[in-house]
């Protein structure tokens, strides 16, 4: 069994994965690319047996994809805050998808993990320029105003570090940054 874990290379989808992988440490195939680089999916060739966990991209772009996995006996855990689109019924599907403007995916796998590792959360929801959230959650967590500015700058560039034509283009490529 094998298990992927498909992310948008920005700090949003980086910081989502590294609460996952803290909560649950283990080895997986990462599948990731540069911000806009969305159609993550199509690059998974995944089994029946085989976990997806799916980051911070659209399943309304992905939705083929989901389709043709789930359809092969994959099991996806699927969590976004963009346009979904109609999620699918499926037995294989489980989707936490909110796409409230406040909210971003690693606000919702900090929900999911009951707030375990908060700072991380905040990091992303600065990297998706949520600031009023970054900072609510961050305080109510115990986060100092000079902790706050240190996540705020740090997902500010893990943000910008994501965008680029191509992988070459970035500072750090966003499967090494997570790691
Ligand atoms: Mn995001």
């Amino acid at each position: 069994m094998t298990t992927f874990d498909v992310f948008n290379g920005d700090a949003d989808g980086i910081c989502a994965l590294l609460q996952l992988r803290l909560a649950n440490p283990l080895e997986s195939i990462l599948v990731t690319g540069v911000k806009r680089d969305i159609r993550l999916l199509q690059r998974v060739d995944a089994v029946a047996g085989d976990r997806v966990n799916v980051l911070d991209v659209s399943l309304a772009q992905n939705r083929d994809d989901v389709l043709r996995l789930l359809d092969a006996g994959v099991e996806l855990f699927y969590v976004d805050h963009h346009m979904a689109g109609e999620i699918p019924d499926h037995p294989g599907l489980d989707a936490i998808i909110d796409t409230a403007p406040d909210v971003c995916t690693s606000l919702l796998v900090d929900h999911y993990l009951s707030g375990r590792f908060t700072p991380w959360a905040v990091t992303a929801a600065f990297g998706d320029n949520l600031v009023t959230a970054a900072e609510t959650i961050g305080r109510r967590a115990g986060l100092s105003q000079a902790q706050l500015e240190r996540l705020r700058v740090l997902g500010t560039c893990v943000n910008y570090n994501g965008y680029g034509e191509a992988v070459n283009d970035l500072h750090v490529a966003p499967d090494a940054l997570f790691r």
